[in-house]
C-alpha cells in the first residue's frame, strides 16, 4: 500500500534490476563514528533506513564499501554545504565520503546521497558538492492552537498543542526528516493570524519540546506573534511600539523564549493587514513596530515582516498597496529583519505578474512567499504542480538589474505549509510533490520543474522509465491547466468568497470593493480586464521601466497576463487571431481539455502504481474534471450574460 502516502519521498523502495546488482555489489557499509553529535547520529540512522529499504535488508556491518561521514572537514562556506564522493581504496574497494563543515551539512549529504540512491545512481561514481543557494528555507503553517488549519485541507494541524509537551508524536520527528531531506531550516509553528497564547508561560515547554526534537534535523522554531499581545496576554494598556513599557514587555519575551530554547529563531509578523493589530493602531509605521521586535530579539533572532498588507481600498487598486506602504520605508528597518513579500501583488493566484517590490528596496533585506497550500488553485484535489509557477516568478527579471530569485537569494523563502494530519499529510498524494518542490527550489532556484518532479515522481511511485517519462511531463503542464479552466488570461480573483472553492465571477455585492471578483473582471458587455495601465490604476507604474515597458503594449506583450493590465473589447483581436471573446473560450477549453487527458493518461499508469495511491489519485482527478468544467462553464455563462456573445464554432472535449 505504500504506506498510503505516509512515507513521502522517503519511500527507499527496494532497487531492482541493474541499480539493484550495483548497490548490492558495492555492498555499503554506514561506518559508526562514535560521534555524540545528535544530527550525525541522525544522518547515520537515516542512512541505515534508507539502505536497508534500498537493498531489500540489513546493509553489512563489514567487508563492504563504507560510507564515512566527516563532519567537521575544515572547509568553509554556507551553512549547510556538502561534499558526497566516492574514492577507490588500496585493497579495491570502495569507499563513500560525505564530507560537510558541520554536522547537519553531513545530514543534508546522508539525505542527498540516499536520493541518488533511490534514484539508481550508480553509488561507485556518485560525486556531489553542494551548498544551499539561501540561508532561510522555511515552512510557515497557518496553523491555530486548537488544531484547525487556515486554508489547511490535510485535515487537522500535525501539532498537538493539547497533549505537548509531555507527548512527542513520532510524527514530528518524520515532519523533521522530511524537511531536513530538502533542506528546510526553519519552521514557523503557528498561523499569522497569530493567536497571542503562543507568548504565554503555558507554551514555553510546549515550543521547547518541539524545537529539542527538530534540532538535530537543523530545523530553527519561529512563532508568529500577535502585535497586541501586550495587551492581551502582558496586561498592559497599550501596545504602541515607542511605549517604553511595551519594548520592555517584548524584550521579557524574548529573553524568556531565549533561555528555553537558545537558538530560537524569531517573529513573523502579519501587521496592519485584514483586520489584524499592528503599529499604524498608534500611527507608527511598519518600521518601528519591526524594529522594536528586532530590539527585544537582538542579534539571537530575526523579524520576519509580512508585506502582506491591505486595508479598505477605497478607489486605489488593492495590488498597489503593499509597494505605496513599503517602498519609501527602504532603508530604515534594522538588521535583523526582513521583509516577506508574496510572489504577486495579490494573493497567491493561479498566476499573477511577480510583486513589484522585488528588486525595489535595495537597502531591504527581502524573502519570498510562496503558498504550498492549494487555497486559490482548487485546494487538494487532482494534480497541480506548484514548481512551474514559482520557476515562473524566481526567473522573472526584475528591471533592477536581478532576477527575482537574486534578489531573494541573500535571504531566503518561506511556503505555506500545506500538511495536516491525514495519512498522506497534505490530502492529496500529489500535493506531497509541492512540499517537495518548495524545499528543492528553495535549496537551489535554479533546478528545473522537470528535473524536481522526476526526482520526486522516481522515489514517492516508481523508477520505471516509462512511468516517469509518462507522469512528468502531465505534473508540468498541470499548473497552466488550471490558470486555464478557472482564470485564463490573466484574469484572477474569481472564486466563492470565503472559501475561495469554485468559481464567483458574478458577486459584486460584497462590503469592500476589493473583496468582489467583479472588481477584479470589470467586465460589461463591452468588454473585460483590469486597466492598470497610466489610463487606469496605473499600477504599472510600480514596475521597472524596462518591465512596465513590456507589459504596457496588450499587442506585444505575454497575452498570459493580458486582462491583469488591460481592459479590452470583447472583439479584440488576440496574437492568435481569434477575438478577445474566443481566445478566452479556447482557453477554458483547453484546460478542461487538459486535464480530462491527466485523468485518462493516470489510468494507463495502474501497473506501476500501488492500488491505493492509484485509486486516491484516480479519485481525485475525477473530481479535478468536475471542478475544471464547473469553473469553464459558470464563468463563460456569466460572460455570456454580459456580452450576449455566441460561443464559438467547434468541438467540445467529450463529456
Ligand atoms: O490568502 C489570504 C488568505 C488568508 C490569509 C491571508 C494572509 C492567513 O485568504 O486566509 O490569512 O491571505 O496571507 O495573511
Amino acid at each position: 500500500t505504500a504506506e498510503d502516502g505516509y512515507a513521502l519521498w522517503l519511500r527507499y523502495a527496494p532497487l531492482t534490476g541493474s541499480a539493484k546488482e550495483r548497490l548490492d555489489q558495492f555492498n555499503p557499509v554506514v561506518v559508526q563514528t562514535g560521534e555524540a553529535d545528535p544530527s550525525v547520529k541522525v544522518a547515520e540512522e537515516e542512512l541505515r533506513r534508507g539502505l536497508t529499504g534500498l537493498l531489500g535488508h540489513v546493509p553489512a556491518s563489514s567487508g563492504g564499501s563504507p560510507i564515512v561521514l566527516a563532519c567537521n572537514d575544515g572547509s568553509s562556506g554556507a551553512r549547510g554545504h556538502f561534499n558526497v564522493a566516492a574514492h577507490q581504496q588500496a585493497n579495491g574497494r570502495s569507499l563513500l565520503a560525505i564530507s560537510a563543515a558541520d554536522s547537519v551539512g553531513c545530514l543534508y549529504g546522508a539525505f542527498a546521497l540516499l536520493r541518488e540512491l533511490s534514484l539508481g545512481r550508480d553509488p561507485a561514481t556518485v560525486e556531489l558538492a553542494q551548498a544551499p543557494a539561501m540561508p532561510l528555507r522555511m515552512l510557515d503553517h497557518w496553523d491555530n492552537p486548537d488544531g484547525t488549519v487556515e486554508r489547511g485541507y490535510a485535515g487537522r494541524s500535525i501539532f498537538d498543542w493539547w497533549h505537548l509537551p509531555e507527548e512527542l508524536s513520532p510524527r514530528m520527528i518524520d515532519y523533521a526528516r522530511a524537511n531536513a531531506s530538502i533542506g528546510i531550516n526553519g519552521v514557523v509553528v503557528n498561523n499569522v493570524n497569530a493567536s497571542p497564547l503562543f507568548l504565554t508561560e503555558r507554551y514555553l515547554p510546549k515550543l521547547k519540546r518541539l524545537a529539542d526534537a527538530w534540532r538535530p534535523y537543523g530545523i530553527r522554531l519561529y512563532i508568529s506573534v500577535r502585535f497586541s499581545a501586550p495587551i492581551e496576554v502582558g496586561g498592559l494598556k497599550t501596545a504602541d511600539p515607542l511605549a517604553p513599557q511595551v519594548k520592555a514587555w517584548w524584550k521579557a519575551q524574548a529573553g524568556k523564549l531565549y533561555q528555553a530554547i537558545p537558538d530560537f529563531g524569531g517573529f513573523l509578523v502579519k501587521a496592519n493587514s485584514e483586520g489584524q493589530p499592528g503599529p499604524q493602531d498608534y500611527h507608527r509605521t511598519h518600521a518601528q513596530g519591526a524594529n522594536m521586535l528586532a530590539a527585544a530579539l537582538g542579534n539571537r533572532g530575526t523579524v520576519i515582516w509580512r508585506a502582506f498588507v491591505y486595508a479598505s481600498s477605497g478607489e486605489t487598486d488593492r495590488v498597489k498597496q503593499a509597494y505605496e506602504e513599503f517602498k519609501p520605508l527602504d532603508g530604515k528597518f534594522a538588521p535583523n529583519v526582513i521583509l516577506q513579500v508574496k510572489n504577486g501583488p495579490l494573493d497567491f493566484q493561479p498566476r499573477e505578474p511577480f510583486h513589484p517590490l522585488f528588486g525595489a528596496m535595495p537597502h531591504t533585506r527581502m524573502m519570498l512567499e510562496a503558498q504550498i497550500t492549494r487555497e486559490y488553485l482548487g485546494q487538494a484535489t487532482g494534480i497541480v504542480y506548484l514548481a512551474p509557477l514559482w520557476k515562473e516568478v524566481l526567473d522573472a527579471p526584475t528591471g533592477h538589474g536581478a532576477t527575482v530569485a537574486q534578489v531573494i537569494e541573500p535571504t531566503g523563502m518561506a511556503g505555506v505549509a500545506n500538511t495536516g494530519s491525514d495519512r498522506d499529510w497534505t490530502g492529496d498524494q500529489f500535493d506531497q510533490a509541492n512540499w517537495y518542490a518548495f524545499g528543492r527550489l528553495a535549496w537551489s532556484p535554479a533546478l528545473s520543474s522537470d528535473q524536481i518532479a522526476r526526482e520526486w515522481v522516481g522515489q514517492t511511485f516508481s523508477r520505471n522509465p516509462n512511468f516517469v517519462r509518462q507522469l512528468v511531463p502531465m505534473m508540468l503542464s498541470s499548473r497552466q491547466a488550471v490558470v486555464d479552466y478557472m482564470t485564463p488570461l490573466g484574469l484572477a480573483h474569481q472564486m466563492g468568497t470565503g472559501h475561495h472553492y469554485g468559481p464567483a465571477p458574478w458577486v459584486c455585492t460584497l462590503d469592500r470593493p476589493e473583496w468582489n471578483p467583479c472588481y477584479y473582471n470589470r467586465a460589461d458587455a463591452e468588454g473585460i480586464g483590469f486597466d492598470r495601465t497610466r489610463s487606469g490604476s496605473d499600477a504599472l507604474a510600480q514596475y521597472a521601466p524596462s518591465v512596465a515597458a513590456q507589459w504596457a503594449d496588450p499587442r506585444t506583450m505575454d497575452e498570459n497576463d493580458l486582462l491583469w493590465f488591460h481592459h479590452l473589447p470583447w472583439s479584440y483581436r488576440t496574437q492568435s487571431g481569434k477575438s478577445l471573446w474566443d481566445e478566452l473560450i479556447s482557453r477554458y477549453d483547453r484546460g478542461v481539455a487538459a486535464v480530462d487527458s491527466m485523468a485518462r493518461e493516470w489510468q494507463t499508469l495502474q501497473p506501476y502504481v500501488d492500488h491505493e495511491r492509484f485509486v486516491d489519485v484516480a479519485s481525485s482527478l475525477a473530481i479535478q474534471r468536475k471542478e475544471a468544467r464547473w469553473w469553464r462553464d459558470a464563468s463563460i455563462a456569466y460572460w455570456q450574460s454580459l456580452n450576449h456573445l455566441p460561443l464559438p464554432a467547434g468541438e467540445r472535449p467529450p463529456e
